[in-house]
This record gives structure tokens, C-alpha cells and sequence, in this order.
């Protein structure tokens, strides 16, 4: 080992406090010693500031914590005011156009470094089928799909010499715990039809974990500083790090960036009409945000007014952070359902509209280090040690915090069923929030989620439906959702409702059994009655409808794959012909 690059690791650990590694340091084999050396420089290397830097903000975030000090505390909440998208609204159409207009300009971020612990699912989340009937259809498929229809449709209104270099950047933030499995499935599936050329892949770092108070490292047996996630947070230190930030601004000449995440199909249900909210406001950043019960596992938007400055903010408070909030100088019951039976303060989704000069500038002022918090769990009342190492983390919705006064921060009401459903929970854990009548998150209900958006863009496109009644429901493991058509729409099929309209020709009626995926960027089809299961797609010019039968989900035998397992059924294919 080069002795300078030990000197040099040695300094940063004294500098940074670490005296129990140095210690131990000339006790251990030189295999150990080598790997914390590189590990030091490393992780020095990755932290802004490097690992003095964090210690010193970690030490002053635990001293906060164990007196119980809020960031917060100098901060009066009231309610945000926003704008609402209502599906059935005609303008919401109008919003689809004008937000069309607006994606041309847009660059894509999809934020996929986390484990999904509460999931407990093996691999990387962008891996698992949306929907049990097509094993392949991965939420990246299906995310790299919406992207390339939406850029097919942009790219028919550009003239000639514009079209050829036109594309939607995408750029994925991976961590240690899944950028090899993300490169891996996007090679195994040639990219999913995007060249490579349009994606950027940023990988976040883990940060060292803390064992009491002081700061000090946790190590494991073999003589490494163990290390944690440090949040999506490093998305805009990313961004901006790798140039991604600047290239899309000034070399594509893109005026917004949004950000999404893993297991949320939705996304790109409600999203045009949210980049036409976006410009119609100027908003410098614009959240999506659902209603939201009191107790749920959702952030929640509020307006903080600095008590001494009289500055406001519109900003994502934390659901462990919001009652205490509340309590102290918006309401003393806390966080209570309004008449509606939902919070006051609406739910942040994490889908998220930033315009790109404002974000840029912000960025160059601030490396886009979000601010951090710590969660340690102490392990008795002296607060001074954890019963597991803790580690400081940052958010991406703390965004606001970095943008200088008087920033357009606002956020974009919308109906759950529109814009929000993520795989986030076990089903162990999902039949419990179920009982509690709080959302599951999991990967039924996100499934089921993603048949009624479809039936209900279907139905504005003129599709009539056998009702489905309130009895029409399937129940796995603790967790019942209702039994609607499973329908699968591709995004090349269509990207506005007025784009669906054109589809759907003459009369169209689904039964409320029936499996129905449509596909074909140029399938528009006259008369359509299924009751059965039915793919229809284009292949040379000609409309194929394939396959009569209905397909059933049932209960799991035992040896079934794993995107299965957390959902608790699989399709059952019954020979009933019933097509017309
Ligand atoms: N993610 C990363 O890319 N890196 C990380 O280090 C961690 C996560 P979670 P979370 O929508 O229900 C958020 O874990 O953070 C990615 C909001 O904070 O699913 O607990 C990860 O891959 C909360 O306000 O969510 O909670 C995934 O794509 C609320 O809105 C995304 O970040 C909540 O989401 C979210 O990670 C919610």
C-alpha cells in the first residue's frame, strides 16, 4: 500500500474524530487495513465537504435531535394554496394539449437507489412486472415506453432537420444496492428500445453510519465503517455534479425537468397536464400532491412562515415531523381530517416539476446539497448511543430550502387514483394499513390502480363498461381491492385523451371480467365488444385480436416467482370463449 495514501486516510480519519479506527488500525491484517484505507479516501471523496464535513453537520443534527429541537420551531404552518386538476373537468383535455407543447422541453429523472426495505423484494424495484399478466412489462419498460411515445408524438411536429437530433433525456439515479441489477436489465432488454445515447445513469453513494452521538463510525466485523443510504436527496448534487443539470439546459435547450419514482405508474397519467400547470404558473417548482388521511405515511405540503423574517415557504413537512408541527402553532389536536374526512395539508408524492434556469441557478449556488436530518432510535433515555447505527439523510422535496427568496414554489391538487399508486409495502404490512383503512401501497393495489386509470381514460374516450359493483372485489392476504376490467394500455397506444378518442371508433363495450391490452401506435378500431381476453395490436397494417379466454387471478400454490409472491395471486387462464 502506497504509505502517502495511508497518511492521507489516517489525517482524515484523526481529523474527523475517528480515533477508535485509528487505534485498531495497526492491529488488523494488511488486507483490512488496505480496504479501510481505500474506503476512507472513498468516502471522503463522495460527501461534499468531505467526512469532517460530515461530522460536523452530523453532530450538530444529533445534538438537535436528543433536545428535541425542531427545524421547524421558528416556523408558523397554515394551509398552501394550489391549483386543482379535476379529470372531468373540460379543460383537463386543453391541460393535455398545452402540457404536450411543454414536454418537448422536458428532461426526465427517475430516482431508483432505494432497496425498498418495507417491499422486501429481492432485486431492484424498476425490475418487477406492473402487472402479473405480462411478466416482462417492468415499470422501466414501461417508463422508457412512455417516454418514446411521447417523443414520437413531439417528433411529428418538428420539421425535418429539428426531429433528427430531438429526444427526451432520461437520467436514472442508482446506489451501490441497485445500479448493477438496473444495468444489467437494460442491457439484457437492448434498452428497451431507447438508445443508450439518451440516458444518463448517476450513482449515489452511501454515507458512514453513526454510532451514538458523538459521531463516531459503526464498524463491521470486518474492520469496515459500515454505510446507509443517504436518500433521494443526492439526486441534485448528482444533477449537477455529472453536468446532466447543464447539458440539458444549455445543449438541448430543455426548460423543465421532472422527477418521478420507482414503482409509481401513474406518473405519466397526470403528467401533461401538470407541465401545463407548471408553465401557465411559472412555477420554479411545481409537486403533485393527493389527498391525504391524517397518520399516513406521506409527506405533507405546507406553507411555513418564518416567525421572525415573515418569509414563507411552501414545503414538504415530514408525517413524522407534521403533528408535532401542528400541535405547537396551527392546531393543538394536531393533524385532524377536515370535513372532506383528509388532512388540510395534502400529501407529497414526489412527482416533481422543476424549471430548469431557476433549478440550474439554485444548483450553482448550492452544489444542490439539500439540507439533512437524522432519525436515530435511541437506546435509552441518556439519547447518547442507538440501538442500531443511524446515518444523516436528505430528501428531494427539500428542494425549496436551496432556491432564494421569492422563488414560484406551488403544487398541483390531484385525485389519487390519477397520479399516485406505488409499490412500496409487504403484504403483511399492506393488509395491516388496509385494516386501518389507510392506503396498502403494494403491488395489488398499484396493479388495481393501474386497470382503473385505464378504464377511466378509456371511458372518457367514449368506452362503455358493465358497472363494476361494489361486491366485484378480490381479496389476497389481508388485502381487497376491487375487481375491475384488467386493462393494459401500451403508451405507444396513445399519450392525450384526444389521441384516444381517435382510437376508439364507433362502439365500444368491455364486460367487467375481461383482460383487455391494446398496443399500436396506429391501431384505431371501429366496433370493439369483449368479454373474454383480448390483445389487439398492429402488425402490418392489419389488426390482430388474439387470445378468447378469461383470465382469473388466483391464490399462489407455493413455488411461485417472486413479482407473484407480493401480490399474492397469478393468472389463471379459463377456456370460455365469449368474443364478439
Ligand atoms: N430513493 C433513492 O433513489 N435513493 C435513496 O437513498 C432512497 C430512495 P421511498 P420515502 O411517496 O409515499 C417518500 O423509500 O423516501 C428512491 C417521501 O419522502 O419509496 O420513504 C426510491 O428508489 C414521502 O414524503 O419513499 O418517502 C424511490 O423511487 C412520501 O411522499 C423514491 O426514492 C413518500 O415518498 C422514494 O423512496 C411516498
Amino acid at each position: 500500500m502506497d504509505p502517502s495514501i495511508q497518511k492521507q486516510a489516517l489525517d482524515l480519519l484523526k481529523e474527523a474524530g475517528q480515533k477508535h479506527i485509528i487505534e485498531q488500525f495497526p492491529k488488523r491484517k494488511p488486507e483490512e487495513r488496505a480496504k479501510m484505507v481505500q474506503q476512507v479516501i472513498d468516502l471522503n471523496k463522495s460527501y461534499p465537504g468531505g467526512i469532517k464535513e460530515y461530522i460536523k453537520r452530523a453532530q450538530t443534527l444529533l445534538k438537535d435531535a436528543k433536545e428535541g429541537a425542531n427545524p421547524y420551531d421558528d416556523y408558523t404552518p397554515s394551509v398552501p394554496s394550489g391549483e386543482t386538476l379535476s379529470f372531468d373537468d373540460p379543460e383537463y383535455e386543453k391541460l393535455e394539449e398545452l402540457g404536450l407543447i411543454e414536454a418537448q422541453y422536458t428532461g426526465f429523472v427517475l430516482v431508483a437507489g432505494g432497496l425498498g426495505e418495507r417491499l422486501g423484494y429481492s432485486s431492484i424495484k424498476i425490475g418487477i412486472p406492473v402487472t402479473a399478466l405480462l411478466p416482462e412489462f417492468t415499470f422501466l419498460n414501461y417508463y422508457i415506453d412512455c417516454l418514446r411515445a411521447l417523443e414520437d408524438r413531439i417528433k411529428a411536429t418538428l420539421a425535418p432537420e429539428a426531429r433528427a437530433k430531438f429526444y427526451l433525456p432520461l437520467c436514472i439515479m442508482t446506489s451501490g444496492d441497485t445500479h448493477k441489477a438496473t444495468i444489467d436489465l437494460l442491457e439484457k432488454n437492448k434498452y428497451y428500445g431507447m438508445p443508450s445515447s439518451h440516458l444518463t445513469i448517476v450513482k449515489q453513494e452511501k454515507v458512514p453510519a453513526l454510532m451514538g452521538i458523538d459521531g463516531t463510525f459503526a464498524l463491521t466485523c470486518d474492520f469496515e465503517i459500515m454505510t446507509k443510504p443517504h436518500g433521494h436527496g443526492d439526486v441534485h448534487t448528482l444533477l449537477h455534479q455529472s453536468g446532466v443539470a447543464k447539458k440539458w439546459k444549455d445543449d438541448l435547450g430543455k426548460k423543465w425537468v421532472i422527477f418521478f419514482q420507482d414503482t409509481n405508474p401513474l406518473t405519466f397519467k397526470s403528467l401533461l397536464p401538470l407541465l401545463a400547470v407548471s408553465a401557465k404558473h411559472s412555477y420554479d417548482m411545481n409537486s403533485v400532491t393527493v389527498p391525504r388521511k391524517p397518520g399516513e405515511a406521506v409527506g405533507a405540503i405546507c406553507t411555513m412562515t418564518n416567525d421572525k423574517t415573515k418569509e414563507s415557504l411552501t414545503i414538504n413537512v415530514e408525517y413524522n415531523q407534521l403533528d408535532g408541527v401542528l400541535k405547537s402553532k396551527f392546531n393543538k389536536a394536531g393533524d385532524v381530517p377536515g370535513k372532506d374526512g383528509y388532512s388540510l395539508f395534502p400529501g407529497n408524492i414526489n412527482v416533481l416539476v422543476f424549471k430548469l434556469d431557476t433549478y440550474f441557478a439554485a444548483l450553482e449556488k448550492t452544489n444542490g446539497c439539500v439540507p439533512e436530518f437524522v432519525n436515530p432510535k435511541y437506546a435509552d433515555a441518556t439519547k447518547t448511543v442507538f440501538k442500531t447505527p443511524t446515518r444523516l439523510e436528505c430528501m428531494m422535496q427539500e428542494f425549496p430550502k436551496l432556491f432564494a427568496q421569492g422563488a414560484k414554489v406551488g403544487f398541483t391538487r390531484c385525485d389519487r387514483w390519477l397520479c399516485f399508486s406505488a409499490v412500496k409495502n409487504n403484504l403483511k404490512d399492506a393488509a395491516a394499513k388496509f385494516k386501518q383503512g389507510l392506503p396498502p401501497e403494494c403491488a395489488s393495489t398499484c396493479e388495481s390502480d393501474f386497470f382503473y386509470v385505464n378504464m377511466r381514460h378509456l371511458q372518457k374516450a367514449g368506452v362503455e363498461f358493465e358497472p363494476v359493483g361494489k361486491d366485484d372485489t378480490i381479496e389476497f392476504e389481508g388485502v381487497k381491492v376491487p375487481l375491475y376490467p384488467k386493462l393494459v394500455i401500451m403508451p405507444s397506444f396513445y399519450v392525450t385523451i384526444k389521441e384516444l378518442r381517435s382510437k376508439v371508433k364507433g362502439k365500444w363495450w368491455i364486460s367487467k371480467h375481461s383482460t383487455l391490452v391494446l398496443e399500436g401506435e396506429k391501431t384505431a378500431i371501429k366496433d370493439l365488444r369483449v368479454d373474454g381476453a383480448v390483445k389487439i395490436s398492429k402488425s402490418e397494417g392489419k389488426i390482430e385480436v388474439t387470445d378468447k379466454k378469461y383470465v382469473n387471478f388466483v391464490k399462489l400454490s407455493g413455488a411461485d416467482p417472486e413479482y407473484l409472491k407480493i401480490r399474492g395471486y397469478k393468472c389463471s387462464t379459463l377456456d370460455i370463449p365469449h368474443m364478439h
